[in-house]
């Protein structure tokens, strides 16, 4: 059954083939233990493809418009050397990414992971244009419950979800310490800051190898890091996902967050439904529990860009 499961060490990032063996127990708990999961093959080349020409048309408009708007550059944007490398809110600015947020397989994945009342939180691309991105130094992701964070996601229930769209090989992909996520923050700061101490240091950690089409799953308290690289394309669209019930507790939005997003992922389903390429396909029906379906009896929304800092709880 599990033939396919790299549980072969403890230091390896897991993976699953996804569509050979759909997501098993094993590959599971292996992600609950590493703190990542790597999906291979997750999108059908004709996706792919889409994708890809999307997000061309995101880093197209970044370059020509040397726009600030939801869009970080490595200096600033008249400078000659400025480069971008990350562009927020892609769900709003693409409508072939907004479908790729419905796909059904990466959602009954997040189901499983996240639990039923799961909802999307960011969405965002990163990426190096040959012009080159600095190193991402080693951290845990934004938006941590600033206290007992491992008590409440060591486990891994809030989840960034990173779809490659090109090769990832080890000198220019993302290196991950297995297990961190069950560090209490006082080891976690310790490291980040030993590590960061140098351009580019490894120790324990392990390379996370993709090809296009992958797909990893991290979770938010998994220290990761990525080197600077230059003269290499590398393309991947972020989701991340949070269980309602956390949000509407603890943050970091306020519970005015939860209904929007969920109306944002009912939109990307509908609209995944409503499109012909993916006419075959077994749609995913979000069924989280009846007091989270916070968003009955909301206007319709005009937007699916929900700005993170006009809904701040912290
Ligand atoms: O894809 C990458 O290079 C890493 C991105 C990342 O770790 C982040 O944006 O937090």
């Amino acid at each position: 059954m599990s033939a396919t499961v790299d549980v072969r060490t403890e230091q390896a990032v897991p993976e699953c083939h996804i569509h050979e063996t759909g997501l098993l127990p094993e590959h599971l708990t292996a992600f609950r233990r590493q703190g990542a999961l790597i999906l291979r093959g997750l999108l059908d080349p004709d996706e792919l493809r889409s994708v890809q020409a999307a997000a061309d048309e995101l880093i197209d408009e970044a370059w020509r418009t040397r726009t600030m708007t939801d869009t970080i550059w490595t200096l600033e944007p008249h400078e000659p050397d400025a480069a971008p490398v990350r562009i927020e809110y892609v769900v709003d600015k693409s409508p072939v990414v907004a479908r790729l947020a419905g796909h059904p397989l990466l959602l009954r994945a997040m189901e499983d992971l996240v639990g039923p009342n799961l909802i999307p939180t960011w969405d965002s691309m990163v990426f190096k244009t040959e012009a080159g991105a600095p190193r991402l130094p080693w951290h845990r992701d934004g938006g941590l419950y600033p206290e007992n964070a491992v008590g409440i996601t060591g486990a891994g229930r809030v989840i960034d979800v990173g779809i490659y769209l090109d090769p990832a090989p080890e000198d220019n992909c993302v290196w991950c310490i297995p297990q961190s996520n069950y560090w209490d923050t006082d080891r976690a700061n310790e490291t980040t800051t030993r590590m960061n101490a140098t351009e580019w240091d490894t120790t324990g950690a392990v390379p996370a190898v993709m090809n296009p089409g992958d797909v990893m799953l991290h979770n938010i308290l998994m220290l990761h890091a990525a080197p600077a690289v230059t003269g290499k394309r590398r393309r991947v669209i972020y989701f991340e996902y949070r269980p309602a019930e956390v949000e509407l507790d603890l943050g970091p939005h306020v519970p005015e967050y939860i209904g929007l997003k969920q109306q944002v992922l009912l939109s990307c389903l509908a609209q995944r439904r409503a499109a012909p390429e993916h006419a075959g396909e077994q749609p995913f029906e979000y069924r989280p529990a009846a007091s989270l379906r916070r968003w009955e009896g909301l206007p319709e929304p005009t937007t699916m860009r929900y700005p993170h800092e006009e809904y701040w709880r912290w």
